[in-house]
């Protein structure tokens, strides 16, 4: 009798999807579809890769505030101008802690320290490492946002249990220089390699309502977009205005503007955190929650960013449960 012979057929190995690359023009197409249009494809993409009710919260701290040398024409902090914000020495582990806590207990699962400095020195990376060993011992994420990092800074900070560093790419390449003229783009995408690198997630972003065209926001997004692989966490800032900086009296961006910015990051950025940061107070529950239908899925929690106001803990509270939503 014949033996059949058994042919053992190996499935294909799966195709590895190359990461595309967008154009900026894709991302303004997106952003010149029609507003429903926008947020179903943005919300599709979305559900595709998260819970839609869950939102990630994360708590900002100013662990060292004011007095900067950069000359951000957007922040309070730069020593250039006169903003009423005070230069403070870095926070003691103590109060850095005791505030940590309180994030923790309010439901916050990472807490984000800001330094405003231009990049730190040896010494204060010792002294940051300190600061990330206590609070990841209490078991939250660890961020950190230092300013430019040099040779070895990354991996301290890494070995102190740092999970995030944010550093911000802000505007489109060719809008940079209108808005810093203290450093420039390429000297972000070199400690955003360093931070990469080192095996730290990256959280990078930016600020719209600077100013800038709808191309420099589609513009903005590509860059974000085509890093490779793309941040882990993507914060969108709404410009916050502050008096004595260059900034204020911008023109206020509409707000369905800021709410396709969101749409647009999401869909090139399926698997990223995508997070509503800076300026909630002004776009109002109503922006937000288009937001949140546009695809953002974390937000800055906590009375305060890291010298202006944020919505209060309990008012957030409030809306996410009236929007059915849950912290992650
Ligand atoms: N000094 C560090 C640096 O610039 O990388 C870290 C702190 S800095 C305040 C962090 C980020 O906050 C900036 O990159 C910017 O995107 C954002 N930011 C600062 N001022 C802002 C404002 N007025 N409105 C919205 N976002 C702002
Ligand atoms: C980010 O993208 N936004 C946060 C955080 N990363 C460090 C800072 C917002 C600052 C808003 C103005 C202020 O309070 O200084
Ligand atoms: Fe300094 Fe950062 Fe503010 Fe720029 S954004 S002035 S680097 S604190």
């Amino acid at each position: 009798m014949q033996q059949a012979t058994i042919q053992i057929v190996r499935p294909a190995s799966p195709p590895v999807a190359a990461p595309q690359r967008w154009e900026v023009a894709q991302i303004e197409a997106l952003f010149e579809l029609p507003f429903n249009e926008l947020l179903y494809q943005a919300q599709t993409v979305h559900r595709a890769n998260f819970d839609p009710a869950e939102v990630q919260l994360s708590t900002l701290l100013s662990i060292k505030t004011g007095g900067c040398a950069e000359n951000c024409t957007y922040c309070p902090q730069s020593s250039a101008y006169d903003t009423g914000v005070e230069a403070t020495a870095l926070m003691k582990v103590d109060a850095v802690l005791e505030a940590a806590r309180a994030a923790q207990a309010a439901g916050a699962t990472r807490f984000c320290m800001g330094a405003a400095w231009r990049s730190p020195k040896e010494r204060d990376i010792e002294k940051v490492s300190a600061l990330i060993s206590a609070v990841k011992g209490l078991g939250l994420e660890t961020c950190a946002t230092l300013g430019m990092l040099g040779d070895g800074q990354a991996e301290a900070l890494r070995d102190a249990g740092l999970d995030y560093y944010n550093h911000n790419i802000d505007t489109a390449p060719d809008k940079y220089a209108d808005i810093v003229q203290t450093r420039q783009f390429e000297d972000r995408l070199d400690t955003l390699q360093r931070v990469r690198g080192a095996g730290v997630k990256v959280c990078c972003g930016g600020i719209v309502g600077m100013g800038e065209s709808r191309t420099q926001r589609a513009a903005l997004i590509a860059e974000l977009a085509n890093m490779e692989p793309y941040p882990e966490s993507v914060p969108i800032n709404h410009l916050v205005q502050v008096e004595g900086t260059p900034l204020h009296g911008t023109e206020v961006l509409d707000p369905f503007e800021f709410v396709r910015t969101i749409a647009a990051a999401r869909i090139t950025m399926p698997h990223t955190r995508v997070r509503l940061s800076a300026g909630r107070q002004a776009l109002g529950e109503a922006v937000q929650a288009l937001c949140f239908m546009a695809g953002a899925n974390s937000i800055f929690y906590g009375d305060k960013l890291l010298v202006t106001g944020n919505p209060d803990v309990t008012a957030d509270q409030a809306l996410l449960q009236k929007l059915g939503m849950r912290a992650a």
